[in-house]
């Protein structure tokens, strides 16, 4: 696969007032992460809102970005849905869209079994040439070792979005897949150790708001300077500790407004904010950076 490497932003799904796909506010969105260092996008996937959303507006959201992006760098689309026919067909527009790879969580919802997970990716995967980024999500418990193992052997998997707090797995799975095989650390809060442990790249939600910073701590680990990158992601992670006391990813979308984005709406039933509801969380971060910057 292409290595795609770096800050990968999970991209929001930029919403207007009626709940339609923005599609002038997603272009403006692009070029925003891509001016502060975005190194990639992961569509339509949690942070996305993807499973509030009918197949064309999935597609729409695709189409746009990927004729926005122009090929500056990779795009990775999130086609999971419960039915494997639902994802072959999304999987099969993200191939013609012009989309890099592909990624899904696991079937969720119902209780299946490992070899049904199995050949769900099995399925997926061998619907387009593109590559497949499994996406484990390691608190749903859904996939063990033995499983990502065995996708990893399909021939279109060819990466792993690794969503977790601790990166011993994750490292272990590195080392043994080898550096063709990409790994990404999915957690916000602990992108500087999982790439300490390995990873190619981090994919999430807070690299919408501020992949420049992101992008500081990557280059810290390059650098092997422990200090500086974990100052870095304590700085990241008080923000994103204050962000998560509201609900997300609706938070999200007044957050970036205060980087002079008019940055949309969430879909129902996600809360949209007030401005005046979020003064809490602005004054917190303006003491977080304050503490930072003396
Ligand atoms: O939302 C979750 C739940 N994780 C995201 C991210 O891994 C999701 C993470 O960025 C994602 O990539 C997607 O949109 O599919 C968190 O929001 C962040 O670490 C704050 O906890 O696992």
């Amino acid at each position: 696969m292409t290595q795609i490497k770096g800050v990968i932003p999970a991209m929001m799904t930029f919403f207007d007032k009626e709940e339609n796909v923005d599609i002038q506010c997603t272009r403006r969105m692009v070029d925003f992460m891509l001016d502060h260092g975005a190194d990639g996008f992961y569509l339509t996937g949690s942070t996305g809102e993807c499973f509030t959303m009918t197949a064309e507006e999935r597609n729409l959201v695709v189409d746009t970005v990927i004729d926005q992006v122009k090929g500056r760098v990779p795009v990775i689309v999130h086609v999971g849905d419960i039915g494997t026919k639902k994802s072959i067909e999304l999987a099969k527009h993200a191939y013609e869209a012009g989309a890099d790879a592909i990624s899904s969580v696991p079937p969720f919802y119902w209780k299946f079994r490992a070899d049904d997970i199995y050949s769900y990716y099995k399925d997926i995967s061998e619907a387009t040439p593109l590559p497949m980024v499994v996406y484990n999500i390691q608190l749903a418990g859904l996939m063990d070792m033995g499983l990502l193992l065995k996708l990893a052997d399909l021939p279109n998997v060819h990466g792993l979005k690794y969503t977790a707090r601790s990166h011993d797995e994750m490292g272990y799975l590195k080392e043994k897949l080898g550096s063709d095989f990409m790994i990404y650390s999915g957690c916000d809060e602990m992108a500087f150790s999982g790439m300490c442990a390995g990873a190619d790249g981090i994919i999430g939600s807070f690299y919408n708001l501020f992949p420049d910073l992101y992008k500081k701590i990557l280059a810290k680990v390059e650098a092997s300077d422990i200090k500086g990158g974990m100052r870095l992601q304590k700085i990241a992670d008080e923000v994103i500790f204050a962000a998560l006391k509201y609900d997300f990813p609706s938070v999200l979308h007044g957050m970036m407004n205060w980087r002079g984005l008019e940055s949309g709406y969430s879909r129902k039933p996600f809360y949209n904010y007030e401005d005046s509801e979020l003064t809490g969380l602005k004054e917190e971060i303006l003491r977080i950076k304050e503490k930072y910057q003396a």
